[in-house]
């Protein structure tokens, strides 16, 4: 039988522990208290377990079928995720910093519309939570189509740099962990909307880790954070497992999309596909 896309999602939760359909119980009001918290003093939230094991391994199996449409993409990248003004910053500057790369990438529109992993990000149930963690008024799903919902893909080797998303909030789902490697650093709260702090950037860039933490993916975590103003990277993975993560997008405005530089590099296309070519072999 073949679920609704909202059935789907709820039947993937572990609902006993997230009842993300039962917004006004004591529960849930529970883990957007924790969540909060967390958020306050550490710049991110997790929340262990949202994914039943079960759930788990459905979406396992589901991303490593999918990793096969993945466009590969390396090199050299910025925090900024931008080519840097050359005139504007001299050649010490954070925003002229080059760092290495390589990672593979599912955009959103090559996620089958019947997809366990789509049902998760388009799930109402999952933005009514983020928004009562978050506490920004109205979320959106993020409007860009490649990358509102990715299944980054890790192997031997890959890492990603240290950067600032384009997008407000990430929401970051531990699919399948690597052998070694694969963690995600984040120093948090880096700079704000009004202050770039790009002192402090240069120094992580630098190599200072004071301020950075180590957050370990688990299969099955939801992690919340703020990736627009929180410099975050994925160390180096090494060993035969690869790396599956799904990267929830979501935005304060409804409108906002990723830039044409960072779609062709990342996506390897600036044009979306109009229907998810859900009827494609895997
Ligand atoms: O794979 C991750 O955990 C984070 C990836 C990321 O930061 C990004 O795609 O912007
Ligand atoms: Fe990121």
């Amino acid at each position: 039988m073949v679920l609704p896309m909202a059935a789907a999602a709820l039947a993937l939760v572990d609902r006993a522990r997230y009842p993300i359909d039962e917004p006004s119980s004591e529960a849930f009001a529970a883990v957007v208290a924790e969540a909060r918290r967390s958020l306050a003093e550490v710049g991110y939230a997790e929340l262990p377990g949202f994914i039943t094991q079960e759930g788990v391994t459905a979406l396992s199996s589901e991303a490593e079928e999918l990793a096969g449409r993945a466009f590969a993409s390396g090199g050299v990248g910025t925090a900024y995720l931008e080519l840097p003004d050359e005139v504007a910053f001299d050649e010490a500057h954070p925003r002229r910093h080059w760092m290495p790369y390589s990672v593979s990438v599912v955009s959103y529109d090559l996620h089958p519309l019947d997809s366990g992993l789509r049902a998760v990000y388009e799930s109402d149930e999952l933005l009514g939570l983020l928004e009562a963690i978050l506490e920004r008024g109205p979320l959106f799903r993020y409007a860009d189509p490649f990358g509102a919902l990715n299944l980054a893909v890790m192997g031997d080797g890959d890492e990603l740099q240290w950067h600032f998303d384009q997008t407000d909030f990430v929401v970051s789902l531990a699919v399948r962990d690597a052998d070694v490697g694969g963690d995600f650093e984040v120093a948090p709260k880096t700079r704000s909307a009004d202050e770039e702090n790009y002192e402090h950037v240069a120094s992580i860039l630098g190599g200072d880790d004071t301020d950075v933490v180590h957050v370990e993916m688990t299969p099955g975590t939801l992690l919340v954070f703020e990736g627009r103003n929180s410099l975050h990277r994925v160390s180096p993975i090494e060993g035969p497992t690869s790396r599956l993560v799904s990267l929830l997008a979501f935005d304060t405005e409804p409108d906002r999309v990723g830039s044409e530089l960072l779609r062709a590099i990342r996506y390897g296309r600036t044009e979306p596909f109009a229907t998810p070519p859900v009827t494609w072999p895997l």
